[in-house]
């Protein structure tokens, strides 16, 4: 396996100085890429010292160092996990051959459109939270917040250097475009559904680490399984970032429920709200918007585009070696639909339900979540409860696209979605409200909003209150 070069001008695992053409065509995308940070990446904090993590390193232990850096001179590398030796492809109609270096000509098209579907959304999400500094509960959150941000820009490296390296001119040109595009633009948006919604408050924040980079956890997974093995390789790599996005986004929430639970013990009608904190009613109106939208991101329920990734050996399962049957040509899948009026249950052939038995895995992890969530309700002596909604709430790919649902799966008219939305999804008056509340942004050691619980413990063996962020 090649070394790891932290001297280059882009570190990297991946003999990077053997290449020179390739080293030279990443060299002039990487001004390009500071050029889009300065601009697009977090606001007011560019000449801030952050204590982040980097990568430098792939091994089990000790592939991050912790620094005070600017986040400008980030060292954003390029890491892949080692390979694995005789590595064969572990599903579909190519089920154990050997896996592939190099991209099959016939699937050049499909796969450079995965990589860059799962390029696009890494600076769609940087660009989304940009002004959350603005309203930080406190340095911690500040850091955490730069942390994903950081990690994020890297994983768009990550998907840029499998264009550059495996995609030819195309690729040169889809690594720009991953630069172009705008979260939210109208003429030239990102790609998927959930990258161009706006994180205005931190509470958004919190939900999208929680909802949507957890969609981005069983989509590395799936990616992971790939027969192209320097895909499979990366996105190992990404996974082990991801954690702590995921962490950030569970922790987040469950900091707000605590500090509501809190308060609301304190006061004595139970108004979290008169005594400063965000009521447990709100927190489940940004759950069910983030939740549903995530689930978007999964695709439709039966798909031939899932089906064909499947059978050619591209994207697999979470986990494939869980499974007994790789090839999935046999058996079916009961999967839930909306036909001609009514809500009907068939039994689809494997490999056109992938996208929902992939959607299947991701509910059961967020429900583990939401499980931890009300745990602290109850400890609090608090009977609300936390409930994902229905898959038929609020979605816009796939059959429930179709119909209005409530939250509890029901399906209603256009009139009674209407009259019960502002109750079931975050509204302008509470958009506004929380970024009152969160009045202007914190990042001295020593200060904490009312709204959430101090962390039980820091970063890197840090204490909570250290000095993540210099000025
Ligand atoms: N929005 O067969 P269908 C992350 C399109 S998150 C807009 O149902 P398929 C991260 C689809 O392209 C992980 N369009 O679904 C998290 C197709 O178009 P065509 C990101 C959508 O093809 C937080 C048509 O609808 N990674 O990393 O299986 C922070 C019918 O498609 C959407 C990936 O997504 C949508 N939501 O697509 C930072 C992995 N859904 O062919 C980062 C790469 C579907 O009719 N992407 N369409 O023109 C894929 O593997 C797949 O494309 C999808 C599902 C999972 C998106
Ligand atoms: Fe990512
Ligand atoms: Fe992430």
């Amino acid at each position: 396996m090649a070394h790891v070069d932290l001297e280059a001008r882009i570190p990297n695992n991946v003999d990077l100085g053997a290449d020179r053409r390739l080293q030279r065509a990443l060299e002039r995308w990487q001004p390009a890429y500071l050029d889009w940070w300065r601009s697009m990446g977090p606001e007011g904090f560019q000449e801030h010292e952050i204590y982040l993590r980097t990568a430098v390193d792939v091994g089990a232990k000790g592939w991050a160092h912790f620094d005070h850096v600017k986040m400008p001179d980030y060292r954003w590398g390029i890491f892949l996990a080692p390979p694995e030796a005789g590595r064969v492809i572990p599903f579909g109609d190519h089920y154990g051959e050997p896996a592939w270096q190099e991209v099959p000509g016939e699937l050049r098209n499909t796969l450079r459109r995965i990589v860059v579907t799962q390029g696009d959304t890494e600076p769609a999400s940087v660009e989304q939270q940009r002004r959350l500094g603005a309203t930080a509960p406190s340095g911690y959150d500040l850091r955490n917040l730069f942390q994903v941000n950081v990690e994020e820009g890297r994983h768009l490296w990550a998907m840029v250097y499998l264009l550059h390296s495996y995609f030819g001119r195309d690729g040169r040109e889809e690594a720009e475009m991953l630069l172009e595009r705008r979260s939210g633009d109208a003429d030239r948006p990102r790609i998927l559904g959930a990258f161009n919604e706006p994180i205005s408050t931190w509470l958004d924040f919190f939900m999208f680490t929680m909802f949507t980079d957890r969609d981005g956890k069983y989509q590395l997974l799936c990616l992971a399984e790939s027969g192209f093995d320097p895909l499979a390789r990366t996105c190992r790599f990404m996974l082990t970032e991801e954690a702590h996005h995921m962490f950030v986004g569970e922790t987040g929430i469950q900091r707000i429920v605590e500090r509501t639970a809190e308060l609301m013990r304190q006061d004595p009608n139970e108004d979290a709200r008169a005594a400063g904190g965000i009521d447990l009613e709100m927190i489940q109106r940004y759950l069910n918007f983030w939740f549903a939208h995530s689930l978007d991101l999964f695709g439709g329920e039966v798909s031939t585009n899932a089906a064909n990734y499947f059978a050619s050996g591209i994207k697999g399962r979470p986990y494939e070696d869980r499974y007994t049957d790789h090839v999935a040509l046999e058996g079916t899948c009961p999967v839930e639909r909306y036909e001609d009026g009514s809500v009907r249950r068939d039994d689809v052939p494997t490999r056109l339900a992938l996208n929902e038995e992939v959607r299947d895995q991701y509910v059961a992890d967020c429900q583990r979540g939401v499980d931890k969530w009300n745990r602290s309700l109850e400890r609090a002596g608090l009977s609300f409860r936390f409930a994902l909604p229905s898959r038929r709430f609020e979605r816009h790919i796939g059959t429930w696209a179709a119909v209005h649902a409530t939250p509890g799966g029901e399906l209603i008219s256009a009139d009674a979605w209407d009259a019960g939305r502002d109750e079931w999804l975050p509204t302008d008056a509470d958009r506004a409200w929380l970024t009152e509340l969160a009045g202007p942004g914190r990042s001295a050691p020593d200060q904490m909003a009312s709204w959430i619980a101090s962390p039980k413990r820091g970063i890197d063996g840090k204490p909570a209150q250290f000095d993540y962020i210099r000025s």
